[in-house]
């Protein structure tokens, strides 16, 4: 079967337009074969601004990243799916790190935060109650749906590449901030090949997070147990 090579990048949005408004400069939009975004009813200007850099936008109805995913997913038209959410968190420069993991053979390239190499956000403060749910959760998935290779350090980043063929493979059906676990989970089952490279993970760039911790958390507990009873 011919490599994956053709590059789509999907740039993943809800009111970010503090984020993007530094940030949209050293997004490789032009390396990349393709470049749009899945915009959630974002009344900031996020979505002009985004067309004032030429970059197409989609809109989703339903709410959501878990949705943002699969439409990203559907429209893309490379064979490579790069997904980058612009709120700060996120290195630009890590994008051709992680197409170049898809091109040596990865089905999934992770940009992880807890490498050796890596910083997550929390790392400055003294209680780091979101790096330590991460990875806990991480570990369960590991131990729960790991059967080869190595050990997966961040399960849950949603910065990340897949090819289109994995994503399809994959059925996700998560809904929410789940389907980066939920893929993860369903990677390791199918054994499929999962590199990560460190990333540094910058502080969020004005705005606030969407994600509630507790409620999210539930989710993840949920989607665990659910693909462990399908195993
Ligand atoms: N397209 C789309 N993007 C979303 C949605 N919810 C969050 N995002 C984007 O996903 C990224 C991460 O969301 P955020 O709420 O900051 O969660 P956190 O990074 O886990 O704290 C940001 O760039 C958001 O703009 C959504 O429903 N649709
Ligand atoms: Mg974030």
């Amino acid at each position: 079967m011919a490599k994956p090579h053709r590059t789509s990048l999907i740039i993943l949005s809800r009111n970010e337009i503090n984020g993007l408004r530094s940030l949209i400069k050293h997004i490789p939009v032009r390396a990349m074969d393709e470049c749009f975004a899945v915009d959630y009813h974002s009344t900031d200007g996020t979505v002009e601004l985004l067309r004032t850099h030429g970059i197409q936008v989609y809109h989703q109805k339903k709410p959501g990243r878990s949705e943002a995913f699969r439409i990203g997913a559907a429209k893309a038209s490379g064979d490579i799916l790069i997904f980058f959410s612009p709120d700060g968190n996120e290195n630009p420069k890590d994008i051709p790190r992680l197409i170049t993991e898809i091109k040596n053979g990865a089905d999934i390239a992770i940009a992880s935060r807890f490498m050796p190499a890596s910083r997550n956000e929390e790392d400055d403060q003294l209680f780091k109650w979101r790096k330590w749910a991460n990875l806990a959760f991480t570990m369960l998935a590991n131990l729960c749906f790991r059967t080869s290779g190595p050990y997966i350090t961040d399960t849950i980043n949603g910065y990340r590449a897949i090819t289109k063929q994995a994503f399809q493979t994959l059925n996700l059906d998560a809904e929410g901030f789940a389907i980066e676990f939920q893929m993860t989970i369903r990677a390791l089952k199918h054994r499929m090949i999962i590199k990560e490279i460190p990333t540094i993970e910058g502080n969020r760039i004005g705005g606030a997070s969407g994600s509630l911790a507790i409620p999210t958390g539930f989710s993840f507990i949920g989607y665990l147990l659910r693909e462990l009873v399908n195993k």
